[in-house]
């Protein structure tokens, strides 16, 4: 690195108020100034005083429009008076689009993790009931039984974040890749921002040479697909929709003709981007809500929705806010290519106030700060919505298509999300004809594991009647 070269960033740096990040530049390494210099490189330093202004130094609220409204949504039952629509029809679109080869799988896998508690990537997290099958492997499984189902391979891309890629890639690697072929699976990391000091808006050095960042939000999943190569990747194969879901979701159904078919389908939508939405389980519950604006369709985040409207309920006593995210959604490849290539790329940010260990710019030393002391900055994936030309919501069951394991205990934790599993497996089960025993609150008296390969959803389950036991015993653990 020349000195020409650094005084040169330097000066970059102090028009933007940053140049507290070569503060240690004197006492590193050649190679140390190389890779800091790389980071700052990476920076769009002239968007920065900007953001920092809008996002760091000041909280704005999120604006609810005076006109929101909650979002139309296609109920579960497709006879339901409210709005019929041909349940067959879109299943049949679904299927031959899946048999076309037009449908790939995509799991944002980038997240920290950190409230989970769990020291790897959580997609490695042990989330079968009995067998304790990593999160991977449940999802690899369900596209392993649908490829099988249509004879044909079907792509798995998965985004990691720079933090846990190499172990994400290495767990494949060691479990073979779950019985896929490793060049249908395809991982690339996300994208980061630096970590803002929430006082001052200077960007934190986590150690002499390194700016602390982090992961920049599902929403960087949009532009990611398209640097790491991803859309291309699909464009080659014929891909033209992929279906997207997070990785902490064990019950998502990773390939669902019904809600393929409407969204590629459906009058009303423009097969840029749909999503499935469930009734939420009480007016606080920590999920986005489908919400109507100006004519298009929106998430607003639980966070930036206000007490008032959370718990608005119609005559009838229901909320009025009810259609809750579970973050399952279908992509158009197009949608996805035009969005991140358009240089005013459109998505907002969303400020978190977190911890971040950072170093002292006067010490050198290592700070682990007790309090909350940097903001860090995301995008979230759903903000796309409303850029969809017209965006379809499709009513899910929550037994069937929501078990996530988020926390350590309590809410949306493994022993609620194993709860689900078994309750799902019996409700299969009973639908095949099979007897459960239950207790006298309702709940399954056994514990109960349907793997992917098994069955996907109880009408798979129904076809292998004949294979089934006629009963499920008392206490009994049953891997199927
Ligand atoms: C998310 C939704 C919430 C609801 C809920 C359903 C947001 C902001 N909120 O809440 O509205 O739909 O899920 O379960 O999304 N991830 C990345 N990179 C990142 C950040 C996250 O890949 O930089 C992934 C992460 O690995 C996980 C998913 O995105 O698979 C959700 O992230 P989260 O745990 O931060 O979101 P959560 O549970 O607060």
């Amino acid at each position: 690195m020349t000195t020409a070269t650094l005084d040169s960033v330097r000066q970059k740096l102090a028009a933007v108020g940053q140049e507290h990040l070569l503060t240690f530049c004197d006492r590193l390494g050649p190679d140390e100034v190389g890779v800091l210099v790389e980071q700052i490189n990476a920076i769009d330093l002239d968007a920065l005083p900007g953001l920092i202004e809008r996002y760091v130094l000041s909280d704005q609220q999120f604006e609810i429009p005076d006109d929101l409204e909650p979002a139309p949504y296609y109920p579960r039952d497709p006879a339901s008076p409210v709005r019929p629509w041909d349940r067959d029809a879109a299943a049949e679109l679904g299927e031959k689009l899946i048999a076309d080869g037009k449908v790939g799988c995509f799991t944002v896998a980038g997240g920290q993790g950190s409230r989970l508690g769990y020291d790897g990537p959580k997609g490695c997290y042990p989330a079968g009931v009995i067998s304790g099958k990593p999160l991977f492997q449940i999802f690899a499984e369900g596209i392993l039984a649908a490829s099988r189902a249509h004879a044909r391979p079907i792509p798995w891309y998965i985004m990691t974040s720079p933090l846990n890629h190499d172990a994400t890639v290495a767990f494949f690697m060691e479990h073979n890749f779950f019985g896929l072929c490793a060049d249908d699976v395809m991982f690339f990391p996300q994208g980061t921002m630096p970590s803002f000091d929430k006082a001052t808006g200077k960007i934190l050095l986590a150690d002499r040479h390194t700016i602390a960042t982090n992961p920049d939000g599902h929403g960087g999943a949009l532009k990611a697909m398209v640097a790491s190569g991803a859309t291309a990747d699909m464009q080659k194969r014929g891909i033209e929709h992929v279906s997207y879901f997070q990785v902490d979701n064990p019950h998502v159904r990773v390939l669902d003709p019904v809600f393929i078919g409407l969204h590629a389908g459906a009058d009303d939508s423009s097969g840029e981007m749909s999503s499935k939405m469930l009734p939420k389980a009480d007016a606080k519950e920590k999920v986005g809500v489908f919400c109507r604006s100006c004519g298009r369709t929106m998430v607003v985040e639980y966070s930036d929705l206000p007490d008032a409207l959370a718990c608005q309920t119609n005559p009838d006593g229901s909320l009025r806010f009810n259609a809750g995210s579970p973050a399952i959604h279908m992509l158009g490849v197009g949608f996805v290519e035009k969005l991140a290539r358009d240089p005013e790329f459109a998505l907002p940010y969303h400020r978190a106030v977190k911890k971040v260990p950072h170093v002292d710019l006067e010490t050198g030393k290592r700070v682990e700060p007790i309090e909350p002391n940097a903001v860090k900055l995301e995008r979230f994936v759903f903000d796309a919505i409303p850029l969809a030309e017209s965006s379809i919501v499709l009513e899910t069951d929550r037994v069937e298509e929501f078990a996530p394991v988020k926390n350590k205990d309590g809410v949306d934790s493994i022993v609620t999300s194993k709860r689900l599993q078994t309750e799902r497996a019996a409700r299969w089960l009973e639908a095949a004809g099979v007897k459960v025993p239950r207790k006298p609150d309702g709940s399954p008296d056994c514990v109960i594991e349907i793997g992917p390969l098994t069955a996907t959803c109880a009408e798979e389950l129904v076809a292998k009647r004949e294979s089934l036991p006629p009963e499920i015993e008392r206490g009994a653990s049953v891997v199927l």
